[in-house]
């Protein structure tokens, strides 16, 4: 979505933006926010973050499909950067669809690397009432943020806007898919996308020879408790030095 200059320079959204970034992930599963976090920091954070995966990448094979990787991220600087796990722009979206409440319950990151192949078709979540054809308002968002620029060489997203994020959960997605309309998600390092957590998308292959990590954190409606997540561990003095909105966010999670 295009953002004016004064939107981008002081990270509000005007009423009328907000309402059709909200519209937007309501209706077609997603918004994106190009190059909304300095250049400078995700650079600390890339390099960062490509140690810990090579730290990672000794003892753990991957565990998305070939040259894969899921990894958690400690909660530690520089990663826990206030725009990375509460981005100004992404918050009032956020907070928009889920409630000021909101809690988020991950914090890690996807990397496809030079090899990667196709993933299935998917989506990140279980739905609530699988046997129904209710289509609910959201209870689950992930915001993905590219540390690098991620061209089509690079093994983008692909994702299935317009309604995905909406469908019962008994259809046959591998036969349905190819027949629906995908977006291949490009954009520069340092933009954020925000995206219904049911909506269907997969990996592609990474042609290229550069590392394309996506940071990726999940957000939720108050009420909701994920299943099978390991709780984020945060030390106390950590979090003493998180932003009252970051201690709310994280209020759930492992503060040891
Ligand atoms: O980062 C990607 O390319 C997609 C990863 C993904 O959807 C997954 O591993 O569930």
């Amino acid at each position: 979505m295009k953002l004016s200059l004064k939107e981008l320079s002081t990270l509000t959204l005007n009423p009328d933006t907000l309402r059709l970034a909200v519209q937007k992930v309501q209706m077609d599963g997603f918004v994106l926010f190009e190059s909304v976090i300095p250049r400078d920091r995700i650079e600390i954070i890339r390099t960062a973050f490509l140690q810990k995966l090579e730290e990672h990448r000794a003892r753990a094979s991957s565990n998305r499909g070939t040259n894969r990787y899921q990894m958690h991220l400690p909660f530690e600087e520089p990663f826990i950067d206030p725009y990375i796990i509460e981005h100004p722009l992404a918050m009032q979206v956020l907070e928009a669809i889920l409630g000021s409440n909101c809690h988020c319950y991950y914090f890690a990151s996807d990397t496809a690397l030079p090899g990667s192949d196709y993933q299935s078709v998917h989506s990140d979540t279980h739905l609530l009432y699988p046997d129904t054809t209710l289509s609910l308002p959201a209870y689950n968002i992930v915001v993905n943020i590219p540390l690098i620029d991620v061209r089509l060489e690079h093994g983008p997203v692909e994702i299935w806007p317009g309604g995905t994020h909406l469908m019962p959960g008994n259809l046959d997605l591998k036969a349905l898919a190819p027949e629906m309309n995908s977006e291949l998600v490009t954009m520069p390092a340092g933009s954020v996308v925000i995206r219904d957590m049911r909506m269907w998308h997969r990996g592609t292959p990474n042609r290229s020879n550069e590392i394309r990590p996506h940071l990726a954190l999940i957000y939720a409606r108050a009420w909701f408790r994920p299943i099978d997540y390991a709780t984020i561990k945060i030390t106390g003095a950590t979090y003493d030095t998180l932003s009252e909105r970051a201690k709310r966010l994280f209020r759930y999670e492992r503060i040891v």
